[in-house]
């Protein structure tokens, strides 16, 4: 028995350093693809040496330059690709105005409606890609899919809209949703001052995305707080020359604007098979795949549309997954994706396998196990609320008192960091970016000006699966403010193998909601001091046990900087032209009492 197993071990060694060593070769043709308005798209198609037979195309269209990684040669070694072995046809294509395409480039081009003759689109675009893909590309099966993150997941989503007959199946990933309300630039009207920044910056300033904002210093905290007023950027650095940044100036609530960028408006349906895929932690794209999912969900009469959250920074599951900073997932949550993902795109392309795909898949945080949905959020759950106290703690039984409320200063001139210091910028050197969502809380839970509610430890496993609210009845001193929530895990007091963990603070949900915008995001209107208003805040979906001796923690602060500029919290018609004097500190009440609860909604299984 001993030697058949070591026999058969070295069989599969042997087996595996050979696939190992054998090159996935792949022929490079670089074609400049004819748009219908004449614009011509840089386009990179690697087919498979060997082949045996016509194979699907599989395609992924980017800003961020085509094929970027692959070596300048018409032969190349896809062995390190997830899809070298597989079979496909692979094409990579550079959008209109960036890197070696022609044409304009518009920050997250909205689809129009196809009643506009003659107009051009990511949709017409990626229509007319496939319409030439699969007349000129020898040896295709007349069948294409397409892939990509983040800005290439958005495209993935366009590109299925009004889709061509060809293309048979889509993933779009991390792909942002509604940028006002959610995603990169504004969290529920609140504006994302650092990314919003630097990533325009970036994207704005030379076609090849080459250049980044040279900052001066390590600490961007210290920077974007001298940077004072957001109308010092053009007066000091962009002089109006970086387009999406004068949109975020010109557009400071949900208006005509926004609302006709937003993929809501023209994305209701899967109108092919979509498998979306989205991170808990993800720091950039955390709505997008859920509000759209959400969405398509309502009319979703083929049964097409799929979702699969992870608890993953942005994109992390292309990569290494068994862990996200400090928190260890005891299993590499990618490999379960990737396989996935391909069983979704040979089933679609190719008709291998049986088709089954469940509604959902979660990982749930905390027992570390991938688990899947027929509904999501799931129907099995109870909404349970957990009221804030006066008293700081946390209970599933309503305050008692008439009266009660926990208070506290918050200054603009001192606002909470997001995260640790030194923060330094998101695509600079020794950059923590990617992970700061799942970084321990402790560095502010002691500030004055963040309110810390907390419960005792749990006597049983609590597992939250579905969306997390937060309602709050607040007032202020002043005329507008933000209100930032944050459900925390907190580890054990002794955590004997890793005494660093001990008493961990792990963020499972949260967000921010500008008080202005309460009412309905295209008017804002002042809070009216010390009136208690009612604030809901999505937190977004989840899934995560709290295990037993672990306790339920709730942060509520009013500043998040830099990721969130400072609100002047004197309400002024638009911030972005707000002057030094209208920023004021402010005295925040949060409601705990019988009248007037605060508390978080749970759906608890
Ligand atoms: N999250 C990026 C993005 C920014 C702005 C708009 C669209 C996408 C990205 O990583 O592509």
């Amino acid at each position: 028995m001993k030697r058949i197993t070591s026999f058969c071990c070295l069989f599969f060694i042997m087996l595996f350093s050979m696939a190992q060593q054998t090159p996935a070769l792949y022929t490079v043709t670089r074609e400049m693809i004819p748009m219908r308005d004449g614009v011509r798209l840089y386009t990179v198609i690697c087919k498979p040496v060997n082949n045996s037979g016509p194979m699907p195309i599989l395609m992924t269209r980017t800003p961020y330059g085509a094929g970027r990684a692959l070596p300048n040669d018409s032969t190349i070694d896809l062995s390190n690709n997830r899809y070298g072995k597989e079979q496909y046809i692979l094409v990579y294509q550079d959008i209109r105005g960036k890197n070696n395409s022609e044409g304009e480039f518009r920050m997250h081009r909205p689809v129009n409606d196809p009643a506009q003759k003659g107009t051009i689109d990511e949709s017409t675009d990626t229509y007319d890609t496939i319409d030439w893909l699969i007349k000129n590309v020898k040896g295709n099966n007349g069948k294409v899919g397409i892939h990509g993150i983040s800005y290439p997941g958005f495209l993935t989503l366009t590109g299925s809209v009004h889709p061509h007959p060809a293309l048979k199946a889509v993933s779009p990933q991390a792909a942002m949703g509604d940028l006002f309300l959610g995603d990169d630039f504004h969290h529920n009207g609140a504006f994302r001052l650092s990314y919003g920044f630097e990533y325009s910056y970036r994207m704005e300033t030379e076609k090849d995305n080459s250049q980044y904002f040279p900052f001066k210093q390590f600490d961007l905290y210290d920077w974007y707080l001298r940077l004072g007023s957001l109308k010092n950027v053009n007066e000091k650095y962009f002089k109006g020359k970086v387009p999406t940044w004068n949109n975020f100036v010109k557009h400071p609530n949900y208006d005509t604007f926004w609302q006709y960028d937003s993929p809501l408006r023209y994305l209701k349906t899967a109108a092919v098979p979509t498998l979306h895929i989205g991170g808990y932690y993800d720091q950039e794209d955390i709505t997008g795949p859920q509000l759209i999912y959400e969405q398509m969900e309502r009319s979703d009469f083929q049964k097409w549309n799929h979702l699969v959250l992870g608890p993953w920074y942005h994109g992390q599951w292309e990569g290494k997954a068994d862990s996200i900073g400090r928190i260890a997932f005891t299993v590499n949550t990618a490999d379960f994706y990737k396989a996935l993902e391909l069983r979704w795109f040979n089933y679609y392309l190719k008709g291998i396998g049986d088709g089954n795909f469940d509604e959902v898949y979660a990982f749930q945080t905390g027992s570390n196990q991938w688990k899947s949905y027929a509904t999501w959020p799931p129907k099995e759950t109870v909404i349970k609320k957990l009221y804030l106290q006066p008293d700081r703690s946390l209970s599933f039984v309503k305050p008692a008192a008439a009266n009660g409320a926990v208070t506290y200063i918050s200054d603009p001139a001192h606002p909470v960091p997001y995260r640790a210091l030194p923060i330094q910028a998101t695509y600079g050197p020794k950059s923590r970016w990617r992970t700061w969502q799942a970084e321990d809380q402790r560095f502010v839970y002691n500030r004055p000006d963040v309110a810390c509610f907390v419960m005792d430890s749990l006597t049983e496993d609590l597992t939250v699966t579905g969306k997390i609210i937060a309602h709050l009845v607040v007032s202020t001193t002043g005329t507008d403010a933000d209100w930032i929530v944050k459900l925390i895990d907190v580890y054990p007091d002794t955590d004997p193998t890793d005494l660093e963990m001990s008493q961990y603070q792990l963020p499972v949900a949260m967000e921010v909601f500008r008080g202005r915008f309460r009412k309905n995001f295209s008017s804002p209107v002042p809070m009216v001091p010390g009136k208690a208003a009612t604030i809901a805040i999505d937190l977004h979906m989840i899934n995560h046990t709290f295990k037993k001796g672990h306790r339920v923690m709730v942060q509520v602060q009013s500043t998040w900087f830099p990721v969130i500029d400072r609100n002047p919290q004197k309400f002024i018609p638009n911030i972005f032209e707000a002057k030094e004097s209208d920023f004021i500190k402010t005295t925040q009440s949060i409601r705990c009492n019988s009248s007037e609860p605060s508390y978080i909604e749970l759906p608890v299984q």
